[in-house]
């Protein structure tokens, strides 16, 4: 065990591995504390999402804004009574929080239309026609249903590249989205499928949130998605990973579903995935393949809280791995390194097993070698 110290020096380890050789140093109680002051101070993921760095799109300010073209006094006059059309931002109309229940016409020179927040149930067919330079659409925070909103208001917005929806009263997607779309924001709804060719030629289309809905059925329809980055799908009903993701893909969120399994080489086609999460499900190590997960591009892996019996293998390259929560009684090195030696390792920073069914005394003595960057294991 003092091999096991002085090797991982900066080691915090809850219980097992160097506890015993812990318990012989007056520095016992500061390494407790340290450990519980490091797990306060650190957010459960190391890596956060880039798009939540952005933050909500109001109050907007374009580049156009601190540089105001000079508007003909009769085109700024034309403003729905109940909005705002501040005269020097003159494609920016703001309707947000004024307990509205329809929706105000939008002048035709907008780019930018805020409506979030009141009390929209309806948007009928027609109602964005003669604003086809709309770029930013958010409609958030409203009651709209899928039964009140027209078919085809969005399919002659040919640049809209946001469309905020989330937190309304739909129950299935919104149908001819314009193709120009970047980011689509459909989360707190009650969307149950997701039809196969529902975003069909969103080629730009980014940023894809769909989570808190009921949403059971997905097929393929995130398969020709070419630019889709990240797709949040959390919170869901869905029994099965989604039929083929795009190969752009880097983020994936899949925690708080009903998943069992994953099919083999699932994870091959998307070779850019950095992030993926999928805890609160329902896996087991049956249905896993013995390689599912053993891609190399991925940094951080979420699988807690599922049941798995053994630490599935991951690559060599993987930095955080979330296990807690699973029924593992085994910590088997070959997980992480199929060959242990001064050049072989793991690049793992953060293992956590807590609430496993794992002994104390189960960490292999050769542990440190493959997992010599971790400093943080958790048992
Ligand atoms: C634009 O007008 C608003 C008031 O309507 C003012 O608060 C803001 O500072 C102005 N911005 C610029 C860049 O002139
Ligand atoms: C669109 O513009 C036309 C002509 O200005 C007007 O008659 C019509 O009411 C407008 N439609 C909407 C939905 O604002
Ligand atoms: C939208 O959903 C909320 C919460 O479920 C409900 O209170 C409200 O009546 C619904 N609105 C409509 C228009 O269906
Ligand atoms: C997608 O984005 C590119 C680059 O910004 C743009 O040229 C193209 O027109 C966009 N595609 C659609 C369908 O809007
Ligand atoms: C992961 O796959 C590579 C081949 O792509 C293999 O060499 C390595 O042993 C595998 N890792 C584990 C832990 O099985
Ligand atoms: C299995 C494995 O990764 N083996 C590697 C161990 O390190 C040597 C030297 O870098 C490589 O040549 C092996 O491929």
């Amino acid at each position: 065990m003092r091999f096991c110290r002085m090797h991982w020096a900066s080691i915090l380890i809850a219980a097992g591995l160097c506890v015993v050789s812990f318990g012989q140093y007056e520095e016992d109680e500061d390494m407790y504390w340290l450990h519980h002051y490091l797990r306060s101070q650190s957010s459960y993921y190391n890596y956060l999402p880039f798009y939540e760095e952005e933050g909500p799109p109001y109050p907007y300010i374009p580049a156009e804004f601190s540089n105001p073209e000079p508007i003909p006094e009769s085109v700024s006059r034309e403003c729905p009574q109940e909005c705002e059309c501040p005269p020097n931002f003159s494609t920016a109309l703001y309707c947000d929080s004024r307990s509205l229940r329809y929706l105000p016409f939008v002048p035709s020179r907008m780019k930018y239309a805020y409506f979030q927040n009141n009390q929209i149930t309806a948007v009928q067919e027609g109602a964005f026609d003669n604003a086809t330079t709309l770029e930013w659409i958010a409609l958030h925070g409203n009651q709209i249903t899928s039964e009140k909103m027209g078919k085809r208001i969005f399919a002659k917005l040919k640049h809209l590249e946001r469309l905020y929806l989330d937190n309304n009263n739909l129950t299935k997607m919104p149908s001819f989205l314009p193709r120009s779309l970047r980011e689509l924001h459909l989360s707190y709804n009650q969307i149950t499928r997701i039809p196969a060719n529902a975003l069909e030629g969103l080629e730009n289309l980014t940023a894809l949130y769909l989570s808190h809905n009921e949403i059971h059925d997905i097929a393929a329809s995130l398969k020709g998605l070419k630019s889709l980055i990240l797709v949040d799908l959390s919170y869901n009903h869905l029994r099965k990973v989604p039929d083929g993701l795009p190969s752009s893909l880097e983020q994936l969120y899949l925690e708080h579903n009903y998943i069992h399994s994953i099919p083999d080489e699932y994870f091959k086609v998307a070779p850019k995935l950095l992030y993926i999460r999928l805890s609160h499900n329902s896996l087991t190590s049956d249905g896993l393949s013995s390689n599912t997960f053993n891609t190399s591009s991925i940094l951080e892996l979420d699988l807690s809280y599922n049941k798995l019996q053994k630490i599935p293998r991951v690559s060599t390259h993987l930095e955080n791995l979330y296990l807690q929560g699973n029924q593992i009684n085994e910590f088997s090195i070959n997980s992480f390194c199929t060959v242990v030696d001064v050049m072989n390792f793991s690049r793992l920073q953060v293992l956590r097993l807590e609430g496993n069914e794992l002994q104390r005394n189960a960490v292999p003595p050769d542990a440190p070698l493959c997992l010599r960057h971790a400093n943080v294991i958790e048992i």
